[in-house]
């Protein structure tokens, strides 16, 4: 068994939920916040038998899509400077940051 660990972006989210229970996934969805760009995502975390991990992935990647972010660096002081106008810069936020994990016990009571 294998545990996936999905960090996806909040606009996708529902759409891969949905498409997860379509096909038999059990899923829990955690409001999580990304450490770069201090904005909300949702992390997936889906138990599955190995020989379905491949079908997940494929379904967390249909469903996920990249996007460019705008965000305006902090001054060279740290925090907000008066004199200080930060030109913003884009990011790529990725469609579906993913990990899988090996599962050594999976216990339901
Ligand atoms: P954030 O940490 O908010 O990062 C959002 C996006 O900002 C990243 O997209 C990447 O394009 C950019 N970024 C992150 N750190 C950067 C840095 N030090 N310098 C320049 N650009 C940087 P993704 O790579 O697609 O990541 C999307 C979200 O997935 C991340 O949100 C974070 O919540 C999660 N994530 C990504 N890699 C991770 C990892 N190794 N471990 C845990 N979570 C991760």
């Amino acid at each position: 068994m294998k545990l996936i660990v999905a960090v996806v972006q909040d606009q996708d989210s529902n759409r891969l939920s949905k498409a997860l229970m379509d096909h038999n996934f059990r899923t829990t969805k955690l409001a999580t916040t990304g450490g770069f760009l201090r904005s909300g995502n949702t992390t997936f975390l889906i138990g599955t038998e190995d020989i379905r991990v491949e079908k997940a992935l494929g379904i967390i990647k249909e469903n996920c899509r990249a996007r460019d972010q705008l965000v305006s660096p902090m001054s060279p002081m740290g925090g907000n400077v008066d004199s200080y106008v930060p030109k913003p810069v884009e990011v790529e936020v990725g469609g579906a940051t993913v990990f899988v994990l090996p599962v050594d016990q999976f216990l339901h009571f």
